[in-house]
């Protein structure tokens, strides 16, 4: 589902089902000139074989067309995909209360009756969009963490653990790097716990600057950030979290001066035989962590 990709300038893609070439292809010519990417399907079946290759966020089907018909696309979206999260609109000339009430059954979210009108239509293309938006900020509230906008513990977790089954089935390495500011306690009382704040959304801004497809990242809590980074071994996570350590010195240096550098410890490891699991693997690199702090901190350990 692209919600989670969905700019706020950009309009969201709509894919326009009719087997009548002039409706499909009016609507198509609205939505279009309205900014909105459109693709259409002729009937159920194409629709169901695009839906499946990659749904789009808006629907827009006719009722009644030859071998599957728009509901039964709209209960194919819903049960076989269990897509919950595309909004369908169903457009047709049947348009009882007994009709609206199947319509909403099968899983449809709007209906309009036929025939068309552009102010009609656009307007509620908008009220899907607007639904499309509302889901996306959802979804980003319970995914990340609102300081940072990295990843919070849960959904680092479980990108993390999808993304460790990955490499494990194609055989590459992976290691992990669990990061904590050094006495950050006492950085705040210093310097005030907005100040604190500041330094936790450099950290992030460093870390989502240094990542991009390899590394998932997440703040685990307080000061503790944590990364899988996918396709590195051992060394190049070490070399990697030795780049971070400089860059949040060199940059809060920056931000506040040559006597509040703020300096870190990084504990590493290698997803090895003995880890079955993205738990284990935080645990290897937790303990490296610790040891790095008792042997004095500001440091990279494995
Ligand atoms: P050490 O080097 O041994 O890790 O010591 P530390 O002081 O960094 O670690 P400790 O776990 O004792 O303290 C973590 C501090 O992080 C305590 C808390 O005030 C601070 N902290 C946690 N969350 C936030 C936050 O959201 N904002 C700010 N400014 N501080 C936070």
């Amino acid at each position: 589902m692209s919600v989670n990709s969905l700019g706020a300038q950009e309009r969201p893609q709509v894919l326009v089902v009719d087997d009548h070439p002039t409706t499909r292809k009016l609507m198509s010519a609205w939505l279009e000139l309205s900014g909105y990417p459109v693709s259409q399907a002729e009937d159920g079946i194409r629709a169901w074989s695009a839906a499946q290759f990659d749904c789009p966020p808006i629907v827009v089907t006719d009722w009644n067309m030859p071998e599957m018909s728009g509901l039964e696309l709209c209960r194919s979206i819903r049960r076989k995909l269990c897509n919950e999260d595309v909004y369908i609109l169903v457009a047709t000339s049947r348009d009882s209360g007994d009709d609206l009430s199947e319509a909403m059954a099968a899983g449809a979210n709007d209906f309009l009756s036929k025939p068309i009108q552009e102010d009609e239509f656009l307007a509620r293309i908008q009220n899907a969009e607007n639904a499309i938006r509302q889901l996306q900020m959802k979804t980003e509230l319970a995914e990340v963490d609102g300081l940072t906008g990295l990843l919070n513990r849960r959904s680092f977790l479980e990108r993390s653990e999808a993304a460790l089954e990955v490499t494990k089935q194609l055989g590459q390495p992976t290691s992990c790097l669990m990061m904590d500011i050094d006495l950050f306690k006492q950085f705040n009382d210093q310097y005030g716990h907005a100040m604190g704040d500041d330094v936790l959304r450099l950290v992030a801004s460093i870390i989502k600057e240094t990542s991009q497809n390899r590394e998932i990242a997440g703040r685990l809590g307080g000061d503790e950030f944590c990364i899988l980074l996918s396709e590195y071994d051992e060394n190049e996570a070490i070399l990697y979290a030795d780049r971070l350590r400089k860059l949040i010195i060199d940059r809060s240096s920056e931000l506040i001066g040559p006597h509040a550098v703020v300096r870190t410890t990084i504990g590493v490891s290698p997803f090895t035989a003995e880890c079955r699991t993205i738990t284990d693997l935080l645990e290897l690199s937790d303990r490296a962590l610790l040891s790095a702090k008792n042997e004095g901190r500001d440091r990279t350990q494995s």
